[in-house]
């Protein structure tokens, strides 16, 4: 058993530090209020073949495995969560085209979701399917060698500036969740259109918004795997999603871990510096420990996944203790940092409302206790 990080690892991990830096975390906190979505920073990271980790070099794929998005996921997400959220959850399309796209589907899309700069999204959840995922109501029903989609989904990551969308409907009302089938709609197509932008408590830069289908005619060929299979589809997706959102977690926990250290080491109080404090040492040995269980729970599911185990109730464990650590920690940092962690000058009050989307999208930590508790009493 090897604990380090391969050579390759390693380097792409200073790679995705070094773009963090540079090109991330200058725009953090303005994008944070303005919301403005960062579509060049996300054709910066197409460049640097960041958003085809995943997909096989033939397909225009940096072909790097789930522990190399792993890592590139958290060191964007150290500086702006919103950036690795809009990253993270791009990467669901292609791995869905991957695993279950035709031959035809995979040329087409795959180069572009690679190097090619396009955007993409994973529309599933709707007004009355979150947890239930499978009470979706959108229908996709067959005319000719069409589909004709009506319905509404909602809080889309990404989905208003989405080039490609893999929309999960029913292609059989009358069969509840075995009806449900994975259908590609392409950005333009008529009868799509935007509906409400959500305006967010964080990740605010990552776009969130309704999807409306209205006579939505899409070619059969769109199709992903077979009619009927789009739930199971739509759970292989998640779960390797939730490795994704575990990453954005362990990223915003390391990053306030790190500042917090910073913090107590230059802040001098009652003439010395609060590292003599044992009360605020306690509170870093705490959060030290939470954010190197989160990481080697993140990387064993990552590890899994790569090497064609089964990761479901992994993934679901790293993403609940992952969120859960990066709640703790940035409210500990904010915590240490005082009056400054609560004013704009400082990152903290960012990444912790940037954190506590982590615990509820990609399923929230009561549904990760579900799916864990199944599999342990299976
Ligand atoms: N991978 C593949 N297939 C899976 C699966 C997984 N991880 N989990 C369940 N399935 C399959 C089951 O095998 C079953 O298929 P068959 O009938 O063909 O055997 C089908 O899906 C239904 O499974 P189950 O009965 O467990 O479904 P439930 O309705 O009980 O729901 C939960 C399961 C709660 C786990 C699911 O609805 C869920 O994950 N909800 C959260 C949704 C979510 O994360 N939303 C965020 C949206 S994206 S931001």
């Amino acid at each position: 058993m090897n604990f380090n990080l391969s050579d390759a690892h390693a380097m792409l991990q200073k790679v995705a530090r070094e773009f963090a830096e540079k090109e991330v975390a200058p725009l953090a906190a303005e994008l944070d209020l303005t919301g403005e979505f960062p579509r060049e920073t996300f054709e910066k990271m197409a460049k640097c073949g960041f958003t085809g980790i995943g997909t096989p070099v033939e397909y225009g794929g940096s072909g790097a495995d789930e522990l190399a998005k792993s890592l590139v996921v958290t060191e964007i997400a150290r500086k702006c969560a919103a950036t690795a959220a809009t990253l993270s959850i791009h990467t669901i399309f292609p791995s869905v085209i991957i695993k279950f796209g035709t031959e035809e589907q995979k040329t087409k899309y795959l180069p572009l979701c690679g190097d090619g700069g396009k955007l993409s999204a994973f529309a599933l959840t709707e007004p009355n399917a979150g947890s239930d995922a499978g009470s979706v109501k959108t229908t996709a029903i067959a005319d000719g060698d069409e589909y004709v989609l009506n319905g509404t989904k909602c809080f889309i990551t990404g989905g208003g500036q989405a080039d490609y969308l893999v929309v999960f409907s029913l292609t059989d009302p009358t069969n509840g969740l075995k009806g449900l089938s994975a259908i590609i709609v392409e950005k333009g197509t008529p009868g799509f259109s935007i509906g409400k932008i959500e305006e967010k408590m964080g990740i605010r830069a990552s776009e969130t918004v309704e999807l409306i289908f209205d006579n939505c005619r899409v070619p059969r060929k769109n199709l992903v795997g077979k009619e009927g299979k789009g739930f199971n589809i739509a759970m292989t997706a998640l779960d390797g999603a939730r490795i994704g959102v575990a990453s954005q977690a362990l990223g915003i926990a390391e990053e306030a871990l790190d500042e917090a250290v910073k913090y107590m080491k230059e802040r001098v109080q009652f003439g010395q510096p609060l590292t003599a404090l044992q009360g605020l040492n306690w509170y870093i040995a705490e959060m030290a420990t939470k954010v190197e269980a989160a990481k080697w729970m993140v990387y064993n599911a990552a590890f899994l996944k790569q090497t064609g185990q089964p990761f479901t109730k992994e993934a679901a464990m790293a993403k609940l203790f992952a969120s859960e650590a990066a709640m703790f920690v940035t409210n500990l940092s904010l915590q240490i940092h005082g009056g400054y962690g609560y004013m704009k000058d400082y990152p903290l009050e960012r990444m912790l409302r940037d954190a506590k989307i982590t615990e509820i999208y990609e399923g929230t930590s009561e549904i990760h206790k579900v799916v864990i508790s199944r599999a342990v009493l299976r």
